[in-house]
């Protein structure tokens, strides 16, 4: 025999408050504003790489989530090298790609791995991981 439950539903609205209402959404909207932020947006200036003795510019990255510094300043005509010290066993970041120089480094986990880039022209170069996720920008100027 089939006993239909009595009419009581599964769930129910419960009225909010308008402001409630409207304060969940500026939370959301704040989120996603920071979400955009967070994966687009510049974060800060770029850091200039420093000049050795023998003329080479020289910076360490470090790659935990991020490359920090993300923005590397460096002067044009001089060669480069770049040290990646890679902190983040997440395997996003196990390569890092330069599309400009068509480079690609493998990053073993607590280690530090150089790159050496040519003299180049000045411009922006950007950088990213494997997948193109985690991004970097080489500024490369006068
Ligand atoms: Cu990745």
């Amino acid at each position: 025999m089939l006993i239909l439950a009595a009419a009581a539903p599964l769930w129910r609205t419960i009225d909010q408050p308008v402001a409630l209402k409207g304060l969940v959404a500026m939370v959301g909207l704040l989120v996603i504003a920071w979400q955009l932020w967070w994966f687009l947006g510049r974060h800060g200036g770029g850091v200039a790489a420093r000049e050795s003795e023998a003329g080479v510019q020289e910076i360490t990255i470090t790659v935990d989530g991020g490359y920090a510094p993300s923005r590397i300043q460096v002067k044009a005509g001089r060669p480069l090298r770049l040290s990646f010290h890679r902190i983040d066993p997440s395997g996003c970041v196990a390569q890092v790609i330069f599309p400009d120089f068509h480079k690609t480094l493998d990053l073993p986990l607590e280690a530090t791995t150089s790159l050496e880039l040519p003299p180049t022209e000045a411009g922006v170069y950007p950088f990213h991981c494997g997948m193109n996720m985690v991004r970097g920008v080489l500024e490369v100027v006068d």
